[in-house]
């Protein structure tokens, strides 16, 4: 491994366009702020960039639906992110806006030099305008019918109701979601980032010299990879972001995914105008983007290609990207106010910041999605923060003000069973560094956390109290070798609960406060006075954590009210007319995944006569194999359609839940093959 002088630490900018919420929290900024806080500990070079990113069409359409401007809707966000942000202790060096004139240099900057260099292709094609409101229309900015499930109200680049991915030239009756006009295709130019042309040095870069990337990042870049990359528009026809800097561009800005990542760079560039080059282009600093996982194309593909082409700039030497984090069991979503918003926790659980921190490090999606629980958050706080590291630190403090006057006593000779605690206590800093180097900050604070379990061990084991009457002594070496393993607590949790740590530090008057001292038993001299014991943490009641699962359910039925309301029992039809769909009782007998459509699965169905070839859009809900034997309800004379290139001969009957998630409908009991549904 490389030896590098100094670490250059970024964290996603999040979009302005709304508050923050746990997910973001534990994908992404915690995870960061854990490393940074760590390296600093270890007084090394770091710096920890973080930002809003405030381009895009999402942000537009959003000040359409308020009736303000884009400017209105990221100044608001901006700042309620970044006070969320400092609430939680995530200590960034600088946290600034896309919107900064810094960086709308900088990034016109970077785009001149690849631009200069013939770094993009230029290329006309036909793009959806909108003749009455006078402007091009991104994807999201068009609606029609699917072509596939012919569900109305499709995006120009995917229907949400069956998954697929499309572009705005598939939809049937296209609208424009301005004006509601029919749109027109007009000729537009674009520049695009040949990826196909970055393609043999990322398949080296990333493949062979990166194989350590988590298996979910490297993974994904895999996959995009052996799939074959295709240029990538990097502009855009829209009246909010960054001007393309070339003659003849009017009208145009950058694309938000060219201009964002740059943002890491300008805001850099912000704090440190004089040595921010340091940070970006010298070979001895080390680059590490924290990200989630809907971002890992762009971090890991599109940015370093754009870089690449730029000419001047480093790589990234790892991209720690997560999972999702889910809330009680269902997808994080912002338009369904299914979160929990970082400000109204911070106004709900006052000075429980570390709490938060807690459970999300100890849930962190790091391998694979994880649930969010209120009971779990309490569990963990009442039988983990309060029972095993709250309960050790009182103790001992209690107990040393009690028999020694608030001083630490002095060490006498140590027992055998001494010198064992203690030699546990010495091995956590290289475990505890290990997995922190290899990001696996989860298990990093599961190894703290075991310190704290050693302690409490070890005064259940010595009773310390009963030997007060008769072996002073003893008393002494046993509070001596508790209040060196508190203050190695203190140093150990910092990264991870910072705000614990200051309070525990101001209770062991404790100055030096360095990494390197991690697992040192002579923290404290003897003699050394303590300030009084407080508690570092409080027990959660049930009724705090019932009132946020109420406050879920109500979300929960105020959803529902609304998609019921959205979605009303059709107008009545003839019963002839239902005669004419033909249901049937099929058993599976293969099922499989469709090979680039994340949604889809393929079957195949006994229906009494023949086998018939069933394609539907479940995937995300059952694994093929589970469904192989069953039995399932289809449309038999559904007209036959092809879905990606295969004739689907009809349709597999689900109930779609109010959250989008799909059952399929199977016989109460064992019927033939072939057996129609009335
Ligand atoms: N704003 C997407 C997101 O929040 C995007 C990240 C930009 S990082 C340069 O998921
Ligand atoms: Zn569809």
């Amino acid at each position: 491994m490389k030896n590098f002088k100094r670490t250059t630490v970024t964290s996603a900018l999040p979009y302005a366009n709304g508050p923050v919420h746990i997910g973001h929290l534990a994908g992404v900024y915690i995870p960061a702020d854990i490393y940074v806080r760590y390296l600093r500990l270890k007084k090394e070079e770091v710096i920890f960039i973080g930002g809003s990113d405030e381009h895009g069409v999402p942000i537009t359409i959003s000040a359409k639906k308020e009736g303000v401007t884009p400017q209105d809707i990221v100044d608001r966000y901006h700042k309620l992110i970044k006070e969320s942000f400092q609430e939680f202790g995530i200590t960034f060096d600088v946290y600034s806006r896309t919107t900064s004139q810094t960086h709308k240099e900088l990034a016109s900057e970077i785009f001149r030099t690849i631009y200069d260099k013939g770094g993009f292709v230029e290329q006309t094609s036909e793009q959806y305008y909108d003749e009455e409101a006078k402007q091009f229309l991104a994807d999201r900015y068009i609606t029609g019918e699917c072509p596939h499930c012919h569900a109305e109200g499709a995006y120009g680049d995917q229907c949400e109701k069956c998954g697929t991915s499309l572009s705005p030239t598939d939809l049937i009756n296209p609208k424009s979601a301005i004006s509601g006009s029919k749109p027109v295709l007009k000729e537009t130019k674009h520049w695009y980032l040949p990826l196909d042309k970055h393609e043999d040095w990322l398949r080296q870069w990333i493949l062979e010299e990166h194989k350590e990337w988590r298996p979910n990042v490297y993974g994904q870049c895999k996959s995009w990879l052996d799939m074959g990359l295709q240029p990538r528009a990097v502009s855009r026809d829209l009246d909010w972001g960054i001007p393309v800097p070339v003659e003849g561009a009017e009208g145009k800005v950058l694309y938000v995914w060219f201009d964002a990542p740059i943002g890491y760079i300008s805001n850099t560039k912000e704090l440190l105008p004089d040595s921010w080059e340091k940070w970006w282009k010298d070979e001895d600093t080390r680059l590490i983007h924290f990200i989630g996982k809907d971002n890992i194309v762009f971090h890991c593909i599109v940015f370093p290609a754009m870089l690449k082409a730029e000419g001047s700039y480093i790589l990234p030497d790892n991209v720690p990207g997560n999972e999702f984090l889910n809330l009680e069991g269902n997808k994080i979503s912002t338009s369904k106010n299914w979160a929990v918003w970082l400000h109204e926790y911070l106004k709900d659980f006052p000075g429980k910041q570390d709490v938060l921190r807690y459970v999300l490090t100890a849930n962190a999606p790091e391998t694979k999605d994880n649930d969010f629980t209120w009971k779990d958050f309490q569990a963990r706080n009442n039988n983990e923060l309060v029972a095993v590291y709250g309960n050790f630190v009182n103790r001992s403090l209690v107990l040393t003000h009690k028999y020694f006057e608030g001083k630490v006593p002095t060490a006498g000779e140590l027992t055998h069973y001494d010198e064992e605690t203690l030699k546990e206590f010495a091995n956590v800093k290289t475990e505890v560094e290990r997995l922190l180097n290899a990001f696996k900050f989860r298990d990093a604070q599961k190894e703290a956390m075991n310190l704290a379990r050693i302690g409490n061990k070890y005064l259940a084991d010595t009773e310390p109290w009963k030997l007060a009457k008769t072996d002073m002594a003893r008393v002494a070496t046993i509070l001596n070798i508790s209040m060196q393993l508190v203050a190695n607590l203190a140093i150990a949790f910092e990264p991870f609960l910072p705000f614990s740590s200051k309070k525990l530090r101001e209770m062991l008057n404790m100055e030096s406060f360095d990494w390197a001292n991690l697992g040192r038993t002579d923290l404290l001299a003897a003699g050394h006075v303590l300030n009084a014991a407080e508690l570092l943490f409080e027990k959660i009641e049930d009724e705090i954590i019932n009132a946020q699962v109420q406050k879920l359910l109500d979300t929960k039925k105020a959803n529902e009210e609304a998609n019921y309301k959205a979605n009303p029992i059709r107008a009545n039809v003839e019963f002839d007319d239902f005669m004419k769909l033909d249901i049937r009782v099929g058993t599976v007998l293969e099922c499989q995944k469709v090979p680039k459509a994340d949604k889809l699965l393929q079957f195949k169905i006994e229906d009494g006569l023949e086998t018939r070839t069933i394609v539907s859009g479940i995937a995300a809900y059952y694994n093929p194999e589970e469904l192989v034997g069953k039995q399932v309800c289809f449309i038999a004379n559904l007209a036959p359609r092809k879905l990606r290139g295969i004739e689907s001969q009809g349709m597999i009957l689900s109930a779609e839940n109010n959250d989008g998630t799909l059952a399929i409908i199977t016989p109460e009991k064992l019927v033939k093959p072939g057996s129609e549904v009335k």
